[in-house]
């Protein structure tokens, strides 16, 4: 069948998803005629459509649906009832900052049934909200001023999320951080090499054993006490921030799925790994790779200007370290998911984990090299 072919009124292929678009229009109550879809795909897990419609005075409305990756995400109850939670009370602390909670966090839509995301015929989870206006997102960055923002977005989401009850929300993938986890996962993939190509992979799998020890330090400093468990984001990229077209301000924080306990650390590590770097996460050429320290610098001069005062010196102190761990972290995820055989992130072509896996490795040798810089930087932030 070919995928313009409409296959029955109101349903057709959205991207490369079947889409039902006269059922979620009904389970959402989403008002007026619809006019056009465009995909939004920046994420390596979930799938993601703007959908335009038009009221009867010609107003536009503008939603933003998601097919929930249940193979990533098991429990889409427990997904939905933490992300229905966090954005309830983000907005009333940006109704208390005297923000706007329309565009500074989503609103996400029930439907008929009081749930936030429908199953439809082909089981597939769907979720809607509406779509924030007049923002754009960026995959790599040049303006140091942008990343600033970046990083006083990241620090404020932080600090509203502060007195949320931990305690309420669902681990929606367990051991996400854990890194030592996530460590025997990877020698785990070494031992099965399901996809056959452990000897593809050699250089890069010795590269990951001789850092093995860091994968304990911070699960070994909050064992001990000294690092306090957060409500964190846990997948701080730079697109995951939405930032204003005038203001080119970081006004609203997205991808909410893996809003768990967790370490601050774990969040600011996680933004220099993938905004820091002078190349994107898949680039071959690995020449292009490196940590920018303007751009370091940028960051946590944002990040700390905004969170400074409810961090512990403990906390601040290990930022530069917390880069070097989520990027070694992530390229430990890529290598172990190229070994079984590409299973959880989307890819677009065989090597593509492969890739991003060199990128990554590439990018903590260049962190290892400029630790004292970035240390540096991090105590002159920190006065
Ligand atoms: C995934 O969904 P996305 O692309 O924002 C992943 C992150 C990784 C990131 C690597 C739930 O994030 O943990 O750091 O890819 N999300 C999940 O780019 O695994
Ligand atoms: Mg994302």
């Amino acid at each position: 069948m070919k995928k313009s072919n409409f296959v029955k009124k109101g349903v057709f292929f959205l991207g490369e998803q079947l889409f039902d678009l006269a059922f979620v229009q009904k389970q959402f109550r989403l008002e007026g005629a619809f006019q056009s879809s465009k995909s939004l795909n920046d994420g390596h897990i979930n799938t993601t459509y703007q959908l335009c419609f038009q009221d009867n005075q010609g107003q536009k409305k503008d939603y933003v649906v998601q097919k929930i990756n249940t193979y990533v995400f098991k429990d889409p109850d427990a997904l939905m009832e933490n992300i229905v939670g966090v954005t309830s009370f983000l907005r009333r602390e940006i109704e208390k900052n005297g923000g706007d909670p329309e565009r500074e966090t989503l609103n996400f839509l029930p439907c008929n049934d009081g749930k936030y995301y429908v199953k439809d015929q082909n089981g597939d989870c769907w979720r809607c909200y509406h779509h924030v206006g007049d923002v754009y997102t960026c995959n790599t960055i040049e303006s140091e001023e942008v990343f600033k923002n970046a990083g006083e977005a990241f620090g404020r989401f932080q600090k509203m999320l502060a007195s949320y009850p931990s305690e309420t929300l669902k681990e929606t993938i367990p051991n996400f951080h854990n890194t030592y986890s996530r460590f025997l996962d990877f020698e785990k993939a070494v031992r099965d090499n399901l996809s056959g190509r452990r000897e593809e992979a050699k250089k890069e799998i010795e590269f990951m054993r001789a850092r093995e020890a860091d994968t304990h330090v911070l699960l070994d400093l909050m064992d001990k006490g000294e690092l306090p468990l957060r409500v964190t984001h846990n997948d701080t990229k730079l697109n995951n921030i939405l930032f204003d077209n005038k203001t080119n301000r970081g006004i609203c924080v997205i991808d909410l799925d893996t809003v768990m306990p967790g370490l601050a650390l774990y969040d600011f590590g996680d933004s220099i790994r993938f905004g820091a770097n002078t190349a994107s996460e898949d680039e071959k050429d690995l020449s292009k790779v490196s940590l920018s320290l303007p751009l370091y610098k940028a960051y946590v001069d944002g990040y700390l200007g905004v969170a400074k005062d409810s961090l512990t010196p403990r906390e601040i102190e290990y930022l530069p370290f917390s880069s070097k761990l989520m990027t070694l972290e992530c390229g430990m995820r890529f290598l172990t998911d190229f070994l079984n055989g590409d299973t959880y992130f989307k890819t677009a072509y065989p090597e593509h984990n492969l890739v991003r896996c060199r990128t990554q490795f590439k990018l903590v040798e260049d962190m290892e090299k400029k630790m004292a810089d970035m240390q540096a930087l991090t105590a002159e932030a920190a006065k």
